[in-house]
């Protein structure tokens, strides 16, 4: 009951001011959504995406190999050691060279995979300058953003928030800030706005408990813990500037469900003129303070 009377007021707080800037943005293409009935990635748009990809089928490949492998030599066993093929079975119980080889071949294997999904590991971890830095807030249950370079910030609320079922009013909702049905439980009111081809760095952390930002098509996933701060970065290759959607993954309480994550990648051109509305529109607006209440 309070979380919804809370949401519905935030709503319409936000409703004022919510998306102005960024009206000119809603034809974008949306290419990071997940699809009913589908499975595997959605389409990876950084380099970053693109590596863990790569080392998934490479990693699939390998495991299938060992599988198919220990199939065989299960196969083998029973066909030649059952009780009529062999009535009277050997009673040894030790083979130190089989045992040494099945051993040190797994530990090689490890070492096989780790040279190549270290290095990916290490692309992710090492956080560039960052031609854009924004730091980004998990609250019970929405993002805030900051541009901290332009000293403005915003908060993103699921279009829809409150309701947790699509009504007609969401509907004309989703429909108002350029999104479909389909797209009720991953679009928000307002969006990161970010220029493709360049270095993005966000810095993550909580303002409650512990929640976690993710872009699946950008391959990124950073935990936003209280009194810390994390950064993730990205860069989207140019030409696949369009709208993908995230949601927090990680467990925050009631509302979870309820607090996607919409990213919109544009030009920078198109980012120049966004930023100019932006730091107009928001900048002005000092941020609110904002402490979890603790009943
Ligand atoms: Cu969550």
């Amino acid at each position: 009951m309070r979380f919804s009377t809370l949401f519905a007021g935030l709503s319409v707080a936000l409703a004022a001011t919510g998306a102005k800037a960024q009206d000119a943005l809603s034809d974008l293409e949306i290419i990071g959504k997940p699809v009913d009935k589908l499975t595997g990635f959605q389409p990876a748009v950084t380099e970053l995406a693109a590596d863990i990809h790569w080392l998934d089928a490479f990693i699939l490949i390998i495991i299938t190999v060992i599988t198919l492998f220990v199939v065989a030599l299960m196969a083998a066993a029973i066909v030649r050691f059952n009780r009529r093929a062999n009535p009277t079975p050997a009673t040894f119980t030790h083979n130190s060279p089989l045992e040494v080889a099945w051993t040190i071949v797994p530990v090689l294997i490890l070492v096989f995979i780790a040279a190549f999904s270290l290095p990916i590991l290490f692309k992710q971890q090492r956080i560039p300058e960052g031609d854009i830095v924004i730091k980004v807030t998990g609250y019970q249950w929405y993002w805030g953003y900051e541009y901290v370079d332009h000293e403005f910030g915003f908060d993103s609320f699921m279009i829809g928030a409150g309701e947790n079922r699509l009504t007609p009013d969401v509907s004309a909702e989703l429909q108002e800030a350029g999104y479909s049905d389909d797209e009720f439980l991953l679009a928000t009111d307002t969006a990161v706005v970010v220029p493709s081809g360049k270095d993005i760095v966000m810095q993550v952390t909580g303002a409650d408990v512990i929640h976690s930002w993710t872009i699946p098509a950008f391959g990124v996933k950073q935990d936003a813990v209280p009194g810390r701060l994390a950064a993730l970065w990205f860069n989207v290759e140019e030409g696949k500037e369009g709208i993908y959607f995230g949601q927090c993954s990680e467990l925050c309480g009631q509302a979870h469900a309820y607090m996607p994550i919409t990213v919109k990648v544009v030009t920078q051109a198109e980012y120049d003129a966004w930023l100019e509305g932006a730091i107009e529109e928001y900048a002005g607006t000092p941020l609110e303070t904002k402490v979890a209440s603790a009943d």
